[in-house]
């Protein structure tokens, strides 16, 4: 680095580097880039008018399913078994050598999807605390029921047709596998490596300096903190964390699952906001797995991956470099983190003018 002045160096104006310790890896920022001309699409897609029931919803309440059954009358949240399930319960065990350039195992798992309100017309943005609590409830549920006989127990969203999401009304799905997959496996490393080397806990002390620093935070409460990490790789990812300490969802208490509901809300809120649009994403949680032996590395969190970078119809494609060499962005996270912030915290849609 001789004759190279690194006191010049400025992160919202210079290409970097920087790192994500949760899955060792390296992402490109190239903040210059955000000044060049654009001569795209910037219009709002048309009005996302829905009716509170569909009849030819498979989840809305009463109606059938692809495999011929009828949903229930349900009343609150609901939660069946995938009729297209990506993983099964009952596979013949096999496994082949390691040494094989043709290696393969199987795994045993099941797939549920999960009905947030009977309301078609709803997502959570716009649900009330009490029904978001339902959701929060549910999601504590059905994760202590499936940790009891998998390693690993997957909640997560889908939530627009950008993102692949099937149906509009409001859903996420659970996939739980007897191993973990290959992202809980880098994250439960990382965390683990961390803990032996400083003995204190990544993503708490990274909450706690977010909290410090005030760059990059969205939305915050008493309980819960929402960033846009240091490391993101899409335009808008956030990281939700717990200030304390938490392993799973299921060791929430009632303040934490209170306050949990009214950060969700305010995350989403301020999605849906920056483009008008109710906002697309995958999110999903991140808890301890259900392995042998201590787990007082983990901290619970939540990931939200939204594809959007400028506007609602222009998405962020993963292409090229990315594919090839490694993740890139041109805004900043701190940019994005202050644009997300300033946003109202009262919906569009209830906004009069
Ligand atoms: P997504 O919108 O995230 O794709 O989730 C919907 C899931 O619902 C999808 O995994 C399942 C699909 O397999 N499904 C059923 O289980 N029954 C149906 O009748 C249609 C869709
Ligand atoms: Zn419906």
């Amino acid at each position: 680095m001789s004759g190279i002045d690194s006191s010049a160096f400025a992160a919202s104006d210079h290409p970097h580097r920087r790192y994500n310790p949760l899955l060792d890896q390296w992402i490109l920022v190239s903040p210059q880039r955000t000044k060049r001309p654009w001569h795209g699409e910037l219009e709002r897609p048309p009005a996302d008018e829905r009716p509170i029931y569909d009849p030819d919803c498979y989840l809305c309440p009463g109606n059938e399913r692809a495999n011929g059954e009828c949903n229930p009358h349900y009343d609150s949240t609901f939660v069946f078994a995938n009729d297209f399930a990506a993983v099964l319960p009952d596979v013949p065990p096999l496994e082949t050598g390691e040494d094989s350039l043709f290696r393969l195992k199987t795994l045993r798992g099941e797939a549920r999807v999960i009905c947030y309100s009977p309301r078609h017309d709803l997502t959570l943005a716009e649900m009330s605390l009490p029904v978001i609590e339902a959701v929060i409830d549910l999601w504590i549920g059905q994760t202590a029921a499936l940790g009891k006989t998998y390693a690993w127990v997957q909640v997560f969203e889908n939530r627009g047709a950008m993102m692949g999401a099937s149906n509009p009304h409001p859903h996420g799905q659970i996939w739980a596998t007897d191993e973990l997959s290959a992202i809980p496996r880098a994250e439960d490393a990382c965390q683990r490596t961390y803990h032996s080397r400083r003995g204190s806990v990544m993503l708490l002390e990274y909450a706690h300096e977010e909290c410090n620093r005030r760059e990059r935070i969205v939305v915050e409460n008493d309980n819960w903190l929402v960033v846009v990490p240091f490391w993101a790789v899409w335009p808008f990812e956030t990281l939700l964390l717990p200030k304390t300490p938490t392993q799973r969802l299921t060791d929430l208490d009632a303040g934490q699952q209170r306050d949990l509901a009214r950060i969700l809300k305010g995350l989403l809120v301020k999605y849906d906001n920056l483009f008008q649009v109710s906002f697309p994403y995958s999110m999903g949680w991140h808890g301890a797995p259900y392995v042998e032996g201590a787990s007082e590395h983990w901290q619970l969190h939540a990931h939200f991956f939204p594809p959007l970078l400028r506007s609602a119809t222009v998405k962020k494609f993963m292409v090229g470099y990315e594919l090839l060499a490694e993740a890139q962005r041109d805004i900043t996270a701190e940019a994005a983190a202050q644009r997300l912030r300033e946003l109202p915290d009262v919906h569009y849609k209830r906004r009069s003018g």
